[in-house]
């Protein structure tokens, strides 16, 4: 027994919701008030080998459906989904301290929407051939396996259904791993697949944290495929432990990603993209834009209104729908994000705003900090090129194309980005010469779910979206056919 006056959530193997191997419990924490409103099972690499074991066994029934069946799983599953819309947002709302307006339009309508996507998307898939004089070639798509699919805290559901939908849709079974500091979606998951009865092994997950859950079941003999998006760092060692045994692996990492302001946008509306961008969900999506450069000539401009702009968010109370800006993640994240803004300071730059937001007791022992934007840092400096993750915003100026695009560069990161200019010819040349994988020109996370998604350098490895996530999922198999 966890902490008795609090839910308990359980692990779900083999179609139950079962009891894990150990007495460990997680305290499940507001992000907002520091308030327990939940305990989670912290399991161990008995619980994730139970997993392993329903997956495994499930795999050949249900890879041998017809991929029509399995897409009219996925729709059930989004059709389940949706009737707990508001579930889903207030869960996340809490777990996360992200404002409810935000989990509502972004997480609750996306885990929607990624199941009904990949329903479709399997729907369109052709057998692919290619004739030669004499033979036929057909390439088939089989599945993988069993999928091991670890996800982070910041985007929880909208992160996992984006997994598990294409990964369950190409035949494979999974074993899911969420973030200790966020069960809570991934538990609502569960009882849907569940509800809608998918055969039982297909969707299992193992709550707990990195070392007692995660990195067996990156290690596990029997996982065939990791699907990783989380910190660079732990992105390395979940590479290290999945190299021995050659597992198929997409790791998606952190970002530093820069918007790029040239003087021939269109300010007011560039500066509600470089707002949105550098704070939404507090700064912690990995595609944010953190760093800011800004063409000379406009600078001072630029500055004036984006400060403006940035002191009238509404930061608080993430149940309030007006709310703008919620809590960070934990105090260990906090104090992180704090520790770069004195970094900041020490390396020459200067705050132009932020500080701790006036809130009223209710919100005493939760991680609260004000949108922060630092200027006259080098754009080498530590604080301008680590990833922060957090309402942390970096203001650089530029004078040149080129020199914008060294700037852009000189990071280890490579995910995303994004250029503002009225010139549409420059926004695409300077896209092009971004070491990224996804840029957006007078626009920021415009997303179409067919694209690729993914980075380069320390951002990543692999692309997941649209085909790209069934290409992964998946094993091409080239049959050639001599003929008579
Ligand atoms: O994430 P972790 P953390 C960045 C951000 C943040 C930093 C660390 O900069 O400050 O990462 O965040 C599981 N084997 N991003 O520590 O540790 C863990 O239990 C297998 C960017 O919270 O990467 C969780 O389920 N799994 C990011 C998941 O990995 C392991 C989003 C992610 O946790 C493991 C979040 C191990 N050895 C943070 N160790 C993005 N790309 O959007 C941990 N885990």
């Amino acid at each position: 027994m966890g902490n008795t006056d609090v839910p308990e959530i359980r692990n779900y193997i083999g179609g139950d919701f079962v009891d894990h191997s150990s007495e460990d419990w997680i305290e499940v924490i507001g992000p907002a008030t520091g308030e327990v409103f939940a305990m989670a099972p912290l399991s161990n690499e008995k619980d994730v080998d139970n997993a392993v074991k329903s997956a495994r066994e499930a795999h050949e029934n249900w890879s041998s459906l017809k991929i029509s069946e399995r897409s009219n799983w996925l729709d059930r599953i989004a059709d389940s989904l949706e009737l707990k819309f508001e579930e889903i947002a207030n869960l996340e709302c809490r777990d996360t301290g992200k404002p409810i307006s935000l989990a509502r339009s972004v997480d609750a309508a996306r885990s929607v929407s990624n199941f009904r996507f990949f329903a479709g998307l399997l729907r369109e898939i052709e057998e692919e051939t290619f004739e030669m004089e004499d033979a036929t070639n057909y390439v088939i798509q089989k599945s993988v396996g069993v999928c091991g699919l670890i996800t982070p805290w910041n985007l929880p559901l909208y992160l996992l259904s984006w997994k598990v939908a294409p990964a369950i849709g190409m035949g494979n079974t999974v074993v899911c791993k969420p973030s200790e500091l966020t069960p809570m979606t991934a538990d609502l998951l569960m009882r849907v697949v569940h509800e809608v009865g998918l055969p039982e092994g297909v969707v299992n997950l193992v709550h707990g944290d990195g070392a007692g859950a995660g990195r067996p079941l990156v290690g596990h003999p029997g996982v065939d495929l990791v699907s990783f998006t989380g910190g660079t760092e732990t992105g390395k060692a979940v590479a290290s432990s999945a190299a021995p045994s050659f597992k198929k692996i997409s790791l998606e990492l952190g970002g530093k990603n820069s918007s790029i302001v040239f003087s021939d946008c269109d300010i007011e509306s560039t500066v509600a993209g470089v707002v949105r961008s550098g704070f939404l969900n507090q700064g912690q999506v990995c595609l944010c834009g953190s760093r800011v450069l800004v063409e000379d000539s406009i600078y001072e401009e630029f500055k004036e209104k984006f400060i403006h702009s940035i002191e009238k968010l509404r930061i608080g109370d993430p149940k309030d729908e007006s709310t703008d800006l919620g809590a960070l993640i934990s105090p260990e994240h906090l104090s992180k994000v704090e520790g770069y803004i004195e970094l900041g300071l020490s390396e020459g730059g200067a705050i132009l705003t932020g500080g701790t937001p006036d809130l009223s007791s209710e919100f005493d022992k939760g991680n609260w900090i004000s949108p922060t934007v630092i200027e006259g840092l080098s754009p080498y400096s530590r604080c301008a090129t680590e990833e922060i993750f957090g309402p942390v915003v970096t203001l650089h100026r530029f004078e040149t194309e080129a020199e914008a695009i060294l700037m852009a560069n000189c990071t280890r990161y490579g995910l995303a980005g994004s250029v503002w200019t009225g010139d549409l010819e420059r926004g695409k040349r300077v896209s092009e010469a971004i070491e990224s994988g996804m840029i957006w020109v007078n626009s920021w996370l415009h997303r179409d779910l067919r694209v690729p998604f993914g980075g380069v350098k320390d951002s990543g490895v692999g692309r997941e979206g649209g085909r790209w996530s069934l290409a992964f999922f998946s094993e091409a198999m080239n049959i050639c056919v001599k003929h008579d």
